[in-house]
């Protein structure tokens, strides 16, 4: 049985990357097979594209390039990881996705629509997350966690944009929940990382019933063993 593919989408500091390893967890510890993976990266060729956008040293070529080199990132990423790894019935966990890039260089970024929608049928085609949860702070919250974590470090390509750009992300992450509310799912996640944990395992078993899917066999052969 295929598996299902969830990713979490929201703006800087809201948790993403915490939350997703705390669902994978969660669902390893229910005896499921779970890949968690990320954007952008995910793929070697992926994690390639990955240092050259998080260093700035696309950002001179505009929005309309930084997509192409996102999408050429994802098509990598849904080829080489997600794909197989569906159809290999394990659950994904995505940390960001294509909404990121609709949000980031279709919205902030003016890049056109058209152009968006051309690169997300190349390189997602038919694939679409069973799941969407677009983690929510407000925007300082999310600076401060971010500052927190980075000490004396430089902030990346996105962290170094202004507190206007950030609001503005905020606002274009809840529009998009807003337009597609079958798949996406907004979570407060201003609360202790526990708290909004359980908020989310609570969504995930509403919508997607984890406890009902068939365990793999080799994940039950694991399990006999251990
Ligand atoms: N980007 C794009 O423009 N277009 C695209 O198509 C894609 C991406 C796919 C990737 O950066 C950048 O690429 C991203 C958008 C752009 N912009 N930036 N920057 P990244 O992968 O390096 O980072 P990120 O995706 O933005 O995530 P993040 O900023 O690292 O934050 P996060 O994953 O949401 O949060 P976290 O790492 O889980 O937590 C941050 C800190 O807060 C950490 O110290 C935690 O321990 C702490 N934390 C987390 N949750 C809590 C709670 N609940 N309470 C207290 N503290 C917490």
């Amino acid at each position: 049985m295929r598996g299902k593919f969830i990713t979490f989408e929201g703006g800087e500091g809201t948790g993403k990357s915490t939350q997703a390893a705390m669902l994978a967890l969660r669902l390893e510890s229910l005896g499921l097979s779970v890949q968690l993976t990320r954007e952008p990266g995910g793929s070697p060729g992926a994690e390639i594209i990955r240092h050259v956008l998080l260093s700035g040293a696309a950002k001179p070529l505009g929005p309309d390039v930084e997509a192409m080199l996102f999408t050429a990132a994802r098509d990598d990423h849904v080829q080489c990881t997600i794909l197989p790894a569906l159809d290999a019935g394990k659950w994904v966990i995505c940390d960001r996705f294509a909404d990121s890039t609709r949000v980031y260089q279709g919205i902030l970024g003016q890049v056109d629509e058209r152009l968006i929608n051309v690169l997300e049928r190349v390189s997602v085609g038919d694939l679409a997350p069973d799941l969407t949860i677009i983690l929510d702070v407000p925007v300082e919250l999310g600076l401060e966690r971010i500052k927190l974590r980075r000490g004396d470090a430089v902030p990346d390509r996105f962290e170094a944009e202004s507190v206007e750009f950030h609001q503005k992300l905020r606002q274009a992450f809840l529009a998009v929940a807003a337009e597609a509310p079958d798949r996406c799912v907004v979570i407060d996640a201003s609360a202790p990382k526990e708290a909004v944990a359980r908020k989310i395992w609570n969504t995930v078993g509403a919508r997607l019933d984890p406890m009902t899917f068939p365990i793999a066999s080799e994940t039950r052969r694991t399990e006999v063993g251990a």
